[in-house]
């Protein structure tokens, strides 16, 4: 059975760690990468990381994971604000995504206000730097009834 995830990451964040720290953070899109991965295999689902400047190519790996992923965690970068592209990519393979960004859009320029793919994914999580991957793939295991999707009643 695949038991895999798609991290796929959009323009400009493989500069991550290296310029405008101040609104970016200083954590690099390979430790992202791999703390993703350590938050993924602790439930025995493996992570498969992607990173394209180019839309068509950020479409083609969607519709690659179609063949073998579970669910997507996608931070499409800027072209999250434009790209009915991506959202009609995301549409047609039919695999749970959870939408990601590290700073909170809502809280910077009215043009990053829109998310063209946040409708058609499971949810959006902004704001919290890295932490926001981590929190985006813990809801996806989640989605996906691997994490735990529920608070206990019973216990403390
Ligand atoms: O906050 C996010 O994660 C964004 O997706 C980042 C995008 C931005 O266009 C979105 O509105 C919000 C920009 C990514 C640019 O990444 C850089 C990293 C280091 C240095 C410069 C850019």
């Amino acid at each position: 059975m695949r038991r895999e995830l798609l991290l796929l990451h959009g323009p400009n964040l493989n500069l991550l760690g290296t310029r405008e720290p101040d609104v970016y953070g200083t954590t690099t899109l390979a430790d992202i990468n791999a703390a993703c991965e350590q938050t993924a295999s602790a439930y025995g689902v493996g992570l498969r990381a992607v990173q394209s400047n180019h839309e068509g190519a950020l479409v083609d790996a969607l519709h690659d994971a179609r063949g073998w992923a579970l669910g997507v965690v996608i931070n499409a970068g800027a072209y999250t604000h434009t790209s009915i592209a991506l959202r009609d990519a995301i549409s047609a393979v039919k695999l749970p995504t959870v939408e990601v960004h590290l700073s909170n859009v809502h809280a910077r320029e009215s043009f990053r206000h829109q998310s063209m793919i946040a409708p058609v994914c499971v949810g959006v999580v902004a704001g919290f730097g890295w932490r926001s991957y981590i929190l985006g793939v813990e809801a996806l295991l989640g989605h996906l009834g691997i994490a735990r999707d529920a608070l206990s009643t019973s216990g403390q």
